[in-house]
């Protein structure tokens, strides 16, 4: 179930990835517990009969109480999974770690003694003590559950699960930009057969922003992200470069340069973006 390099066709990326990270002071340890799989119980006899809606307000309250900062809920969709795995259970709970702003701000750096990858380490860690935290407790309540925490997320899509769960949009940097954190968050997945409710999506007009914000695409030190949308696979969206952006995100033993940047990531920013576009939404209803 888990996500385990050999079993993805970016596996040896990750491979590569997590090496070079390794050489980076600091890292290995803030790493190591994102890697560090709880075991997870046995799936209760008894059921909660309580109501989906009931069902989904306490996995929120248990989620927000246990390490995640933010959640959605969507129906699972094929489009999540990656392709040759299936994933059966028709609910996906996608679960949003905050970055600290001070500390993202420093991935990458050789100055930092690793303090800055060090952040991404605790976030994924975080990811994976909430989602084994959530699918054990929806396990207590007689549901099938199972959690998809860390940086490869084992066989779950997060970012189209997390837009649909209403968490954000996709930015310009092919990373979710959510309404609270800006891009300075990390996802983690659960999935179950738990009655629940979805989430709506939230669309709060970072898709427009992106479209004349250049700090990125600016800031990207391999020029990797395009500054218009692209033909994606049929579908015009945002794109990210990955000839250019994987050489130099294992050179420089992992790279967050893209969500630091974003402006909608800085705290004192974030209010009067949400302010300015929340109008220009207003004025314009039909762009939305
Ligand atoms: C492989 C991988 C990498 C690789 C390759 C990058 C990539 N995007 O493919 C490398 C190592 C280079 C990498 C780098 C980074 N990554 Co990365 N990465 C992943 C991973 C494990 C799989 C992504 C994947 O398969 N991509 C291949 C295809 C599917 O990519 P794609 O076609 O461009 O599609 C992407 C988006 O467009 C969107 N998407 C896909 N289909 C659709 C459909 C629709 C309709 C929409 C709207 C969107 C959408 O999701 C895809 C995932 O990025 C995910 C975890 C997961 N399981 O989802 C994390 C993940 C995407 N990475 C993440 C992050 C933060 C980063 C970095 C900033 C590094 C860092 N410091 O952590 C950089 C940013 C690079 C960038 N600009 O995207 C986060 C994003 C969090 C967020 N705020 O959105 C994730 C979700 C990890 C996590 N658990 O939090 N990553």
């Amino acid at each position: 179930m888990h996500a385990f390099a050999h079993q993805h066709p970016w596996g040896e990326l990750q491979i590569v990835a997590r090496k070079s990270s390794r050489s980076c002071p600091g890292s290995p340890e803030a790493f190591q517990a994102a890697y560090n799989y709880p075991e997870l119980v046995a799936v209760a006899e008894a059921r909660n009969a309580a109501p989906a809606e009931r069902l989904a307000s306490e996995v929120a309250a248990f989620a927000l109480s246990h390490e995640a900062d933010d959640l959605g809920i969507a129906s699972m969709d094929p489009l999540y999974v990656f392709e040759g795995y299936t994933i059966d259970e028709p609910w996906v709970i996608v679960l949003a770690p905050a970055h600290n702003y001070g500390r993202l701000k420093e991935v990458p750096s050789d100055e930092t003694n690793g303090v800055g990858v060090g952040d991404v380490g605790d976030q994924y860690a975080r990811g994976t003590r909430s989602s084994y935290a959530l699918a054990n407790w929806i396990r207590s309540q007689g549901f099938n559950a199972h959690p998809y925490p860390g940086p490869s997320a084992g066989a779950l899509v997060l970012i189209p699960a997390a837009i649909a769960s209403g968490l954000g949009e996709l930015g310009k940097h092919d990373s979710l930009i959510s309404r609270k954190f800006g891009s300075g968050v990390r996802l983690a997945g659960v999935t179950t057969d738990m009655p629940l409710v979805p989430t709506a999506p939230d669309h709060f007009g970072a898709d427009e922003f992106c479209s004349t914000c250049q700090v990125c695409t600016n800031a990207c030190p391999p020029g990797a992200i395009s500054e218009q949308k692209q033909l994606v696979r049929g579908v015009e969206r945002w794109y990210v470069n990955f000839d250019k952006c994987i050489p130099f995100f294992a050179e420089a033993a992992s790279c967050g340069i893209c969500i630091a940047e974003c402006p909608w990531t800085r705290p004192s920013v974030r209010p009067k973006l949400l302010a300015t576009m929340a109008g220009r939404l207003h004025r314009s209803p039909g762009k939305s």
